[in-house]
């Protein structure tokens, strides 16, 4: 078959003429048919890993946290979780079986590191095994360096209150990338900084469980500062590889056309996207941000900033839902949440138009925004195993409508080169437990048996067929 662009469209499977029925497989001229737009699927360490107590690991803040009664639903922990630990070669085959290209994954700096900084080899050896059979299947390796799991003697000195930590991580980052050279295609240092600053050290749902706006600021600047002592470390131990970070962002739009609602939402979205976004890409804290927070700015020292604006070869952005703002009377906005809307198991609305616009946006705002990667979008259902199968309707509904509103975002010019799952199997949601399941692949926690769901067969025939299309 000729590589051209005809032929592409040509052998998409509904493009043979009659209506679309294919309840996932994207539109012949859809932006996702390109073969270098990489298609893959996310994890994290503690929400899969498990044997927390193995190979001289030490405790992390979230194995506190999760002990601590009534912070996760049903008192569950990452204690065993998905057993990857043990079971990473059958999750590897399970991830090439699909036909996924990209793997984004996370290390757990407590597996690696002792208290002194000193290499846990058997803790390494583990993600060099995995990451070299990733290699071996072809199969693209993004490794984000923190996905929340810090180190619980760090937390004992201050966690992400205490700037030394975030020294700490570059230490961590270099051991890393020396250790892993070669076998990552793209580094990221942090996943969601806003939600370990504003969910750990502000609103107390996710670990450490602290509740001050002030520490929360104070924690979102040592994180980006961690991020931005890494980088120069990174592009020195590994300059092939891309490096980056991981932001979550969230759409804010106002319950009415006032300018008081107009405005809450505008703030609702400072709080949570420029919040960590325009000290990457401007150099600056947004100063409405303490408009919402009086005299909560962080204490900031010379050359930081500066630092922290250094340019990326990627950002890493994840996308699940929107909130729906008014004006809280005074200088802040509150949730109204709209009645009527398509919800997932979490709650949260599903509004694929939120990722393009969003998209878009950034595009304008940030004039060196470099190229995006969907790292993280996908949904959690209630979904069961019934004869063998488990039909998650509502998620190939999810998926195909965000493919749909990204592809969107591409032809109106974002540069945006990936998407990954949220997430490859079922995992250890937080402060929600096993309860929520978000994975393309169902897992049963009592007998780790892994069941592909029908939304991974479909994602997984679509990059076959497109696979093919390439050859
Ligand atoms: O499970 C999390 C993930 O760890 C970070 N991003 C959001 C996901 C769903 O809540």
């Amino acid at each position: 078959m000729e590589n051209d662009a005809s032929a592409v469209v040509a052998a998409a499977p509904h493009a043979q003429g009659g209506p679309h029925t294919d309840p996932f497989t994207p539109p012949a001229d859809s932006s996702l048919w390109r073969k270098d737009f990489l298609i893959g699927a996310a994890t994290a360490s503690y929400q899969i890993e498990g044997a927390v107590n193995e190979d001289g690991r030490l405790p992390s803040i979230w194995d506190t946290y999760s002990a601590t009664p009534g912070k996760v639903l049903a008192g569950d922990t990452g204690a065993v979780a998905c057993d990857h630990y043990h079971r990473w070669e059958q999750d590897v085959d399970l991830l090439a079986g699909l036909g996924l290209e990209a793997y984004r994954l996370s290390t757990a700096w407590p597996r690696v590191m002792d208290e002194k900084g000193a290499p846990n080899r058997k803790g390494l050896d583990f993600y060099k095994r995995l990451l070299e059979r990733l290699k071996e299947k072809n199969i693209t390796t993004f490794v984000t360096l923190y996905h929340w799991d810090l180190p619980q003697h760090l937390e004992d000195r201050g966690g992400w209150l205490n700037r030394e930590t975030a020294y700490r991580f570059a230490d961590y980052a270099d051991l890393m990338s020396r250790e892993l050279h070669g076998l990552v295609d793209a580094w990221a240092t942090l996943n969601e900084p806003w939600c370990s600053a504003y969910l750990g050290y502000c609103v107390g749902r996710h670990a450490p469980g602290l509740t001050n706006v002030r520490f929360a600021t104070q924690a979102m600047h040592h994180l980006l500062l961690a991020h931005a002592l890494a980088l120069p470390v990174l592009r020195a131990n590994d300059p092939r590889s891309h490096k980056g970070i991981v932001a979550n962002v969230g759409r804010g739009t106002p319950n009415s056309d006032s300018a008081a609602d107009r405005r809450a939402a505008e703030l609702f979205e400072i709080q949570h996207n420029a919040w960590v976004l325009d000290p990457l890409f401007k150099g600056e804290y947004p100063q409405d941000l303490f408009e919402l927070w009086p005299r909560a700015e962080p204490l900031v020292l010379d050359g930081d900033m500066q630092k922290i604006n250094a340019p990326l070869d990627f950002l890493g952005i994840n996308y699940y839902f929107r909130t729906n703002v008014a004006s809280d009377g005074g200088a802040g906005f509150t949730e109204v949440p709209l009645e009527g809307v398509e919800r997932t198991q979490m709650g949260w609305e599903v509004y694929p138009d939120g990722l393009r616009e969003l998209l878009i946006g950034f595009k304008k705002t940030y004039v060196n925004l470099p190229p995006i990667y969907i790292t993280e979008n996908g949904m959690a259902s209630n979904d069961q195993v019934i004869d063998g199968r488990v039909e998650d309707t509502q998620r190939i509904s999810f998926l195909k409508r965000h493919l749909a509103a990204l592809d969107q975002a591409i032809k109106a010019g974002v540069d945006v080169r990936g998407y990954f799952l949220w997430s490859l199997m079922d995992n250890f949601e937080w402060a929600f437990g096993y309860e929520r399941r978000f994975g393309i692949v169902h897992v049963d926690y009592k007998t780790q048996q892994r069941t592909i769901k029908r939304s991974g067969e479909l994602v997984s025939k679509f990059l076959k067929d497109r696979n093919a299309q390439a050859q």
